[in-house]
């Protein structure tokens, strides 16, 4: 099968919440040794964005965006041992979280495998993540850069807390600050003063490391 057709294939058996398929065709694909960022992006974030519209059109509720977001978890999970490259010098060090109020995570999941990929240091503090702890991750860890996820329009004004708690405590100007998740923008990153915006998760990889001046 060709590399098109198998992603396309994968694609299709994440949207139609096929476990057991979804896991073997991941499987075919990293044997036959498509890279995981490919995998990634043909198949699940796409698959995610089609199941996200049968949600919008009442064509999947709840109990199928879960079993969606597991798989999309657990196919991730299956590439994150591809992606390592435990030999890579460390470039640099990231804090990431998803804010408070919001359990979505698998996007901040595969940015955090990307940044290590690219031989950052991650510090991942979770899900449904509150700005103290943001603010006390920074005191205690010193990162390079804070990367923050939101994907639902009521959480992701939590990210101009976080940033307010760190000028608080002193610390906004020791950290970069990078913003992502489906709702955020440009504009939105801007607006709340954070450093940078990556549309997906390569983009935002690219811009850690421009920060650092490893780009
Ligand atoms: C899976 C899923 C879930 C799963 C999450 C499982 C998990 N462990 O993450 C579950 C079932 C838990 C869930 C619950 C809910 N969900 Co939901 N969910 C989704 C879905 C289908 C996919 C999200 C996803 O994983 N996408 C795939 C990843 C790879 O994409 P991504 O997160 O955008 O990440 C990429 C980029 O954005 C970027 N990125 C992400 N974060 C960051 C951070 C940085 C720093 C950078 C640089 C980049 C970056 O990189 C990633 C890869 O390139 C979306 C639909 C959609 N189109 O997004 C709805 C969606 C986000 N959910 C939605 C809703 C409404 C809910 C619920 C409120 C439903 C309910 N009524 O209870 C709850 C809220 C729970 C909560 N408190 O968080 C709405 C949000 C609407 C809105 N505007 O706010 C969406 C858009 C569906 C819809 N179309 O209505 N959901």
């Amino acid at each position: 099968m060709s590399e098109v057709s198998l992603l396309a294939r994968l694609k299709d058996a994440i949207v139609n919440l096929d476990f057991d398929g979804s896991k073997h065709l991941a499987q075919e694909a990293l044997a036959k040794g498509i890279p995981p960022n490919e995998i990634i992006t043909k198949a699940i974030s796409s698959a995610m964005e089609e199941v996200g519209r049968k949600f919008e059109a009442s064509e999947y509720f709840l109990s199928e965006l879960i079993v969606a977001g597991e798989i999309g978890k657990e196919i991730s999970q299956m590439l994150q041992p591809y992606m390592k490259d435990a030999e890579i010098k460390k470039i640099g060090k990231v804090v990431i979280g998803t804010v408070k109020g919001d359990l979505h995570d698998i996007g901040k999941n595969i940015f955090g495998m990307m940044l290590e990929a690219a031989g950052f240091e991650v510090i991942d503090l979770g899900n449904d993540v509150p700005a103290e702890a943001f603010v006390e991750a920074v005191k205690n860890h010193e990162p390079d850069i804070v990367g923050m996820s939101a994907l639902l329009t009521v959480t992701m004004v939590e990210m101009e807390n976080v940033i307010k708690e760190l000028k608080k405590a002193g610390l906004r100007e020791k950290v970069k600050v990078i913003i992502g998740g489906a709702p955020i923008t440009e504009e939105y990153a801007k607006r709340i003063g954070a450093d940078g915006y990556g549309k997906d998760a390569v983009v935002g990889v690219d811009i850690c490391k421009a920060w650092i001046g490893k780009k």
